[in-house]
């Protein structure tokens, strides 16, 4: 099976054929429509914002060192992967050249809601940097049953993303269900025999393309090259449930009324936003 990739599709088609039955897709030229496209390099970020900071494994960089840590990187000595900038806090200039971010397809998504961005559900906008070798350290479905959507702006990015319906022959890890105990770049099949069944779809993404990962698909990535991408990610009707059994499943691991406090707050949120939907026609 190969990745579909589409330009110009509708947001119907794209809800049709892509959203409502969970099937990745490659969108070639969504990130039209931000200013950042064709504009975010290295260079571009060393000049602007040299001395912006991110913390990543326990230590800090600044932009200019990420920048020349990146290029300056190869597969047998890769830099850490991903380096992660939160963009409203280390970045916020940034923002309006990422406008307008659900690219006219990523919504309605209710954690741009206030009360779930309170929660702190995963309401994020990520800019991740890697360099050729930089490899994202499991295979793994995303948090919450959140929908993943991940704009590269610069360089390469291989992608591997499994069809649904595959999970038994992915090894979830006991205590942390949402990561693969198989490394796929290497994988060990006297241990994993299943995985060798498995239909795993590989595929590159580049320069102003954008990956759709829908909540529940397992996946993971390694830069091929110096990258740029921005992440973020989407809640709706479609994937709260999923998301509902997640708030429970893991505040309940730290205590029971944390747990509570917390769905019941995340069921306020549901009710708000759904009220959103409906006045905005959703
Ligand atoms: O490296 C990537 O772009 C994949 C990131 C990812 O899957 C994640 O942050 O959950
Ligand atoms: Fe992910």
């Amino acid at each position: 099976m190969d990745i579909i990739r589409r330009d110009n599709i509708t947001y119907d088609e794209f809800m049709e054929e892509h959203y409502k039955p969970g099937v990745p897709l490659v969108f070639t030229n969504a990130a039209k429509v931000w200013k950042a496209n064709g504009l975010f390099t290295p260079d571009w970020f060393r000049k602007n914002y040299p001395d912006r900071k991110t913390d990543c494994r326990g230590n800090t960089y600044t932009m200019k060192q990420v920048m020349d840590m990146v290029e300056a990187a190869t597969v047998d000595a890769p830099a850490p992967y991903p380096i992660i900038f939160d963009i409203p806090s280390t970045l916020p200039e940034i923002l309006p050249l990422i406008e307008p971010l659900d690219l006219n397809y990523a919504s309605p998504n209710w954690l741009t809601n206030k009360m779930f961005q309170l929660g702190k559900w995963g309401y994020a906008t990520e800019m991740f940097v890697g360099g050729p070798g930089g490899q994202f350290p499991y295979m793994h479905i995303d948090y919450y049953h959140l929908n993943a959507w991940i704009t590269q702006l610069y360089g390469e990015k291989r992608f591997t993303v499994f069809p649904r319906g595959q999970e038994h022959m992915l090894y979830p890890l006991p205590d942390h269900p949402w990561r693969s105990e198989v490394n796929i770049l290497d994988p060990d099949y006297e241990k994993y025999p299943l995985f060798k069944d498995a239909t795993p779809i590989h595929f590159v993404v580049g320069p102003g393309e954008t990956l759709f990962i829908p909540f529940g698909t397992w996946h993971t990535a390694h830069s091929l090259t110096p990258t740029i991408s921005i992440a973020f990610d989407t809640l709706n009707r479609k994937n709260h449930k999923d998301f509902m059994k997640d708030v429970w499943a893991f505040k309940s691991r730290d205590s029971k009324l944390k747990a509570i406090a917390m769905y019941s707050y995340a069921a306020v949120a549901t009710q708000a936003s759904k009220i959103g939907d409906a006045l905005r026609g959703k």
